[in-house]
């Protein structure tokens, strides 16, 4: 019977392969992507997953929320799966790995274990989420919170897009809303495999990162009311102008965060202005701001000089403000005994690697609620991401794979 050891390694070139057909569904303007949650090149980056999964052996599940889960294999079928995965819907100007390399990653252990003929007993499934990115509908990772029962499914299907269609009704649509009741699963533990989408393990020279927490998060879509005029007619003490009332309170974001170095971000990357003519002072400008910290008194902080601050800044110019939490989750600690499988998997490899606090949000870390939860790393170029020229290698993306499935085998349990 074969043993956890260095030789246990995933198909690197398939892997790749894989990845580069997937990129080419959705394509972006500039090499990376946009397969935006619920359009139509979901359902086709959907569709042509469930068949690699199904030509691997796997059953599809699929469930109310449209998460789509592949099982495979499990000697004993009471046995609780192991579950891996990530997400396939991209930002409109994303790269071809944000999300992809997980969902991917986990179909190639599947393919891996099938070429060296070895079964486990617990059962793996990997997992598609939908709608982790939050940019079609916010917020983010909403599916995987309504599953780890964070949200109210019906709340989910009433968020609206920026053109007023409903989630509910766009996840029909497309004909990927299933009948399985989300949640109902449970698991024996939860592997994500991401890149970094931040600058640290390429700079460290590292080629895994073992996530041993995830900094938390929190939107506040913020609403400035003015006044609609002329700008060429309107003198300047008469203006009501939200635009500048914006850029104002965006200042604030931005020393606020600095208030928090070094690890507290800021910024605001939805930003509406209305009617948005070249000649009206704007009447309207709507924008969501994004903090993030490890430490949640941090994020409380801002949260709250945010509102004092905007407040004071509306007040001055005479305009009305409104405030709506649109997102947010605490600060992730990871499972100790999935981190240290993960580490262990890394060290039995041979690969470089170091204990990291994921920057971004992901899936995982609404499921670290649910069952016992890890993350692994690996580096991308520059740590660029959310930018359609994000990069990672063959072999940065062929070593988070083996790490993830050395992990998940030790977890499952190789019995021939
Ligand atoms: O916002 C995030 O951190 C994730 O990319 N959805
Ligand atoms: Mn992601
Ligand atoms: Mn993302």
């Amino acid at each position: 019977m074969p043993t956890l050891n260095s030789n246990l390694r995933i198909n690197g070139e398939r892997l790749w392969d894989s990845l580069m057909d997937m990129a080419k569904i959705g394509p972006g303007i500039a090499g990376g992507n946009n397969r935006q949650t619920l359009t139509d090149e979901d359902a086709e980056g959907r569709a042509l997953f469930q068949s690699w999964c199904e030509a691997a052996g796997c059953t599809m599940g699929l469930d109310q929320m449209g998460n789509m889960f592949a099982t495979w294999g499990g000697t004993d079928p009471n046995a609780l799966p192991v579950y891996v995965g990530s997400h396939l819907d991209t930002q409109p100007t994303g790269g071809k790995y944000d999300g992809v390399l997980g969902v991917l990653g986990g179909l190639e252990l599947l393919r891996s274990l099938n070429d060296l003929g070895i079964k486990t007993k617990h059962p793996i499934v990997v997992t598609n989420w939908t709608n982790e990115e939050g940019t079609r509908y916010a917020p983010a990772m909403l599916s995987s919170g309504v599953f780890a029962g964070v949200h109210t499914q019906d709340w989910a299907y009433e968020r609206e897009d920026a053109k007023g269609l409903k989630f509910g009704e766009e996840l029909e649509r497309i004909g990927w809303r299933g009948d399985e009741p989300v949640g109902a699963r449970k698991m024996r533990a939860f592997f994500e495999l991401h890149i970094e989408q931040g600058p640290i393990l390429e700079a460290e020279g590292k080629d895994i990162g073992i996530v041993t927490h995830g900094q938390g998060l929190s939107w506040t879509q913020v609403t400035i009311t003015g006044k609609d005029s002329h700008t060429g007619s309107t003198p300047m003490p008469m203006r009501k102008n939200a635009g500048l009332a914006m850029a104002r309170v965006l200042e604030k974001v931005d020393e606020i965060a600095w208030s928090h170095a070094p690890h507290a971000v800021g910024a605001a990357g939805h930003i509406d202005v209305s009617p948005n003519s070249r000649n009206v002072i704007p009447g309207q400008a709507v924008f969501t701001v994004d903090f993030r910290s490890p430490e949640l008194a941090v994020i409380e902080d801002m949260e709250a000089r945010l509102r004092l601050e905007a407040q004071k800044i509306v007040d001055d110019m005479g305009l009305e403000i409104a405030f709506e939490k649109v997102g947010g989750f605490d600060p992730v600690t990871f499972d100790e005994g999935c981190v240290t499988a993960l580490r262990n998997a890394a060290e039995r490899l041979g690969y470089s690697h170091m204990n990291i606090i994921s920057g971004a949000g992901h899936d995982a870390c609404w499921i670290n609620r649910m069952a016992p939860t890890a993350m692994v790393m690996c580096p991308c170029v520059d740590g660029l991401s959310h930018n359609e020229a994000e990069e990672i290698s063959k072999e940065w993306a062929t070593a988070g794979a083996d790490v993830l499935m050395q992990a998940v085998l030790e977890v499952a349990e190789i019995v021939e």
